[in-house]
């Protein structure tokens, strides 16, 4: 029962370490570049694994995204029907929280601004508005989403979520749906963006949406925070929305294209934060634990909770 490793880019090294140290050395790992056969491979723990490699396992089992999006391994048209498991992790969701949480308070207190002060040697105090005062509107209520909810309501922001399903056990309003759309968006100063990408939410992003946003905040303008997908966004909008005063700043860890090309106007733009991808990591150490935990309630018959819904695309 091999687990195959596939992770493009990434060293293998780790995480053969990883899987041996958490199985004691009896669940044998393959790496791609490594010699193997191609029926010995039960198990596949993949990101972004060459199209047409899970499909040449003919004893494939289970497929283990290493990440939370599945967007890029369900865009590989000849996947094989077996279970497509993805990555929910308490490691995984705490740095997603500290990032998200980051970049709220930078904009609630000015930071941008007092960092562009800084470098003209400007002593200026700013207004300092209270969390309680912002709107923060959260696109994407799911695991991600609803830790990020629950820590910056208890800094105090005034959070509301949009989410595709109703979702009983929120306890802040919930707007569900595209019809719900432009009410969550008519109350929201910081919009905080954690949905998968999938062909409903492809280009969300754009200057209509925007323009929905709340125009009588404290911040001045709304603001934009995006850990999702690149692709939930069209960025000469956002660079249109920030020079028109429709987006008063914003902070973005995925883009279009990644990396982020250097030729890119959004690495200067003095209104925008970026970050390189990095708001929630894989380690080998944080999940190789937890995949091997899967295999063997998988191999035991039972259910795993976050098996990716192909047709929903997450
Ligand atoms: P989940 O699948 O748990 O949650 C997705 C949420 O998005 C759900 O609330 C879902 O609604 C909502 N949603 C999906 N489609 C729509 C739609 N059409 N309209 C409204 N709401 C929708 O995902 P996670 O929270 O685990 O992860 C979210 C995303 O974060 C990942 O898909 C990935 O792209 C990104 N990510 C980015 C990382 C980074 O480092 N930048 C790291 C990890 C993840 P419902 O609850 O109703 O199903
Ligand atoms: C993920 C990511 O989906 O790293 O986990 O973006």
């Amino acid at each position: 029962m091999t687990i195959l490793f596939a992770a493009e880019g990434w060293d293998p090294a780790p995480w053969i370490q990883a899987f041996g140290k958490h199985s004691e050395g009896r669940r044998p790992v393959k790496s791609v570049g490594q010699d193997f056969d191609p029926a010995s491979i039960h198990y596949a723990a993949v990101w972004k694994p060459r199209p047409g490699l899970l499909a040449s396992l003919p004893n494939l089992r289970a497929i283990f995204n290493l990440g939370a999006g599945v967007d890029a391994l369900l865009a590989d048209t000849t996947l094989p029907d077996v279970p497509i498991i993805r990555i929910v992790n308490p490691d995984l969701t705490v740095r997603m929280t500290e990032w998200i949480v980051l970049q709220a308070l930078f904009h609630l207190r000015q930071m941008p601004a007092y960092q562009a002060q800084q470098a003209r040697r400007e002593w200026r105090q700013l207004a300092q508005p209270a969390a309680r005062e912002v709107r923060v509107g959260l696109m994407g209520y799911g695991v991600l989403g609803r830790d990020s909810a629950d820590v910056l309501q208890r800094l105090g922001f005034n959070v509301a979520v949009w989410a595709r399903r109703p979702q009983p056990e929120a306890d802040c309003p919930v707007f569900i749906g595209k019809d719900a759309l432009p009410a969550f968006l008519a109350r929201t100063d910081m919009l905080v963006v954690l949905l998968p990408l999938t062909p409903d939410t492809r280009g969300i992003l754009d200057r209509r949406l925007f323009a929905g946003l709340a125009r009588d905040g404290v911040l001045g303008g709304p603001v934009l925070i995006n850990a999702g997908r690149g692709l939930l966004q069209v960025e000469a909008d956002i660079l249109a929305a920030l020079e028109s005063g429709l987006l008063a700043g914003a902070s973005l860890d995925v883009f279009e294209t990644e990396p982020l090309p250097v030729t890119s106007p959004l690495w200067t733009h003095p209104k925008i934060v970026i970050t390189p991808h990095v708001a929630a990591d894989s380690t080998p150490e944080g999940l190789a634990g937890g995949i091997l935990a899967d295999i063997a309630r998988f191999e035991r018959g039972e259910t795993l909770p976050n098996e990716v819904d192909r047709r929903a695309g997450y």
